[in-house]
């Protein structure tokens, strides 16, 4: 992990509580999460709720979605004694920064952003404006810890490069070099991207309306097993070498996951499997997803059993959260010139 200077080493990331964790969410991000949580560096994982709000959502379903996911955390391996575990509403510093930010932000950079054309779809006009500020809000949520480090899937590249413009507008515009570091992405590891199942150009989603498109972290190993039987590949066999891949995003698509259920670079998954059938690699990559995603979802049930460990987690969490962001926004606010009088 390099060094964003002048600033302490701080990882920062977040997902939103919007139902069908997959694959995709775990090996992207969540699992990295775990692996940096047992690094010598600070780790905060958030439950973007304010973010799940900018798309339409059902009030009453929200609060389970947020306990869920904060189940699914845990069940993954997020340990509140080693990182801060908590949900965004309860920390009110994100949603003031993000004003800031607001003022700080360019239109011009809000409209390139992909995600926004993606999710607003052909109906500009009906979307809501959280959804057009939404990488806003996120480069508040890591600035406000002054976060160095975020890992995160690739879609989330371009948001990034937001924060950080965002970040150094801030220091140059209100004179105060450093304030906020540049957040370095943390886009690493064999499925940065992984794809669906039905098919292997297209991102594995949440909002797919194909449930055999994913492998929720909820799936139990029939789920698993019969999703992988079904995933879209090729009549050829596997390569033996990655170039071998190209133009075959089916089979690429599976190799990826499991190189990374394994931890294993894809060229060894390659030299294992390269010129078999999928009718021998699938029953394999089953398996090992089987035995490395089943027993989330037995943990998640689990923690679920229990809402008020759950809520007492988060509210732990979001007190330490607090204790970090609280101070940041009020020294941005008289950076940027905002009258406090209070105490
Ligand atoms: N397919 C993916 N491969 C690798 N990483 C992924 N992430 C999401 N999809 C993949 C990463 O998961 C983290 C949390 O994402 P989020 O909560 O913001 O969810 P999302 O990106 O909205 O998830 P979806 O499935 O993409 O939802 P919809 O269908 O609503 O668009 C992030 O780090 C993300 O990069």
């Amino acid at each position: 992990m390099g060094e964003t200077v002048g600033h302490e080493r701080r990882v920062f990331s977040g997902v939103q509580p919007t139902g069908n964790l997959h694959l995709g969410n775990y090996l992207g991000a969540v699992k990295r999460f775990v692996e940096m949580q047992e690094q010598d560096v600070q780790t905060l994982y958030c439950v973007v709720d304010l973010h799940a709000i900018t798309m339409p959502y059902d009030p009453r379903a929200l609060r389970h979605a947020t306990r869920e996911l904060t189940a699914a955390f845990l069940a993954c391996g997020l340990d509140p004694a080693k990182s801060i575990l908590f949900n965004q509403s309860q920390v009110p510093a994100h949603a003031e920064l993000t004003w800031l930010f607001n003022c700080v932000a360019r239109i011009g950079w809000l409209n390139r952003m992909t995600q926004f054309k993606d999710k607003a779809g052909k109906n500009r006009e009906a979307a809501s404006v959280g959804i057009y500020a939404y990488p806003v809000l996120m480069a508040a949520d890591i600035l406000v810890y002054k976060a160095t480090h975020v890992p995160v899937g690739e879609d989330q590249k371009q948001h990034l490069e937001l924060a950080r413009d965002i970040a150094s507008k801030f220091n140059l515009d209100f004179g105060a070099p450093d304030f906020f570091p540049l957040p370095e992405p943390m886009i690493e590891g064999a499925a940065t991207r992984v794809m669906s199942l039905r098919d292997g150009t297209k991102k594995m989603s949440k909002s797919d309306p194909s449930d055999l498109s994913r492998i929720n972290l909820t799936d139990d190993a029939d789920a698993i097993a019969q999703k992988i039987r079904k995933a879209q590949t090729d009549p050829e066999p596997l390569p033996s070498e990655e170039e071998g891949l190209e133009g075959r995003p089916g089979a690429a698509n599976l190799v990826a996951i499991y190189a990374a259920l394994a931890d294993m670079p894809k060229a060894a998954v390659l030299a294992e499997f390269g010129g078999q059938p999928f009718s021998a690699f699938k029953p394999a990559l089953a398996e090992l997803a089987v035995a490395k995603v089943a027993p989330i979802a037995g943990r998640m049930r689990e923690h679920l059993a229990d809402p008020a460990h759950i809520d007492a987690v988060l509210a732990d969490g979001a007190e330490r959260a607090e204790a970090i962001a609280a101070p940041v926004a009020r020294d941005a606010y008289e950076i940027a010139g905002l009258l406090r009088t209070r105490r």
